[in-house]
């Protein structure tokens, strides 16, 4: 009995020390790997976007407008922390404010959405600024845009160039009319 014992433990040890059985762990690592690997690359974030656009400017103009809403549909908060489009040398994340009467913006490290909310880029709030546009941007054309999030997913997202539309109600306390993004000046 004792002897019959041993020899079932000696060959367990055996057996899972045998070249076939490691050979067997191993290529299960590697697929288990190789799955996260495409599932983290394919990984789509909670969020989903929502009429991204593009205020059309005039010829000459460095610095555009991009809006969007940014709808969450996780049951955490995201983050969108960096943006950037191949029509564009930069793009940075921007909130507008009126300050004592006069029209400014600031550049804001990460924008959140928590879980089931909404946030709505629009003329005169947040907005993604287009910095540098590499050739003519035209009404009508599509323009890519990555949007990356705080879980590490990135979206990209064609952002249509439209006429500006209505402004929003705080414009009449702007010293100069309507929100024009070529007169401010642009600290990075
Ligand atoms: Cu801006």
């Amino acid at each position: 009995m004792k002897i019959a014992s041993q020899r079932l433990k000696a060959r367990i040890a055996d057996d899972t020390a045998s070249p076939q059985w490691r050979l067997a762990t191993i290529t299960l690592m590697v697929a288990a790997a190789l799955l996260a690997t495409i599932l983290a690359a394919s990984a789509s974030s909670s969020v989903t976007v929502s009429k991204p656009w593009i205020r059309e400017a005039p010829p000459g103009m460095t610095v555009h407008a991009g809006y969007m809403a940014l709808v969450n549909n996780g049951s955490a908060d995201i983050a969108l922390t960096d943006a950037s489009s191949p029509a564009y040398e930069q793009v940075e994340l921007h909130i507008s404010k009126v300050v004592d009467g006069i029209a400014t913006m600031q550049k804001v490290a990460q924008i959140t959405v928590p879980p089931g909310k909404t946030v709505t880029f629009k003329p005169g709030g947040l907005h993604l600024m287009m910095i540098k546009p590499k050739s003519a941007i035209k009404l009508g054309q599509k323009v890519p845009i990555e949007l990356t999030f705080s879980d590490g997913s990135s979206l990209t997202i064609d952002a249509e160039v439209k006429k500006g539309g209505a402004m929003p109600k705080m414009d009449h306390k702007m010293h100069h009319g309507p929100m024009d993004h070529s007169k401010m000046h642009h600290s990075g």
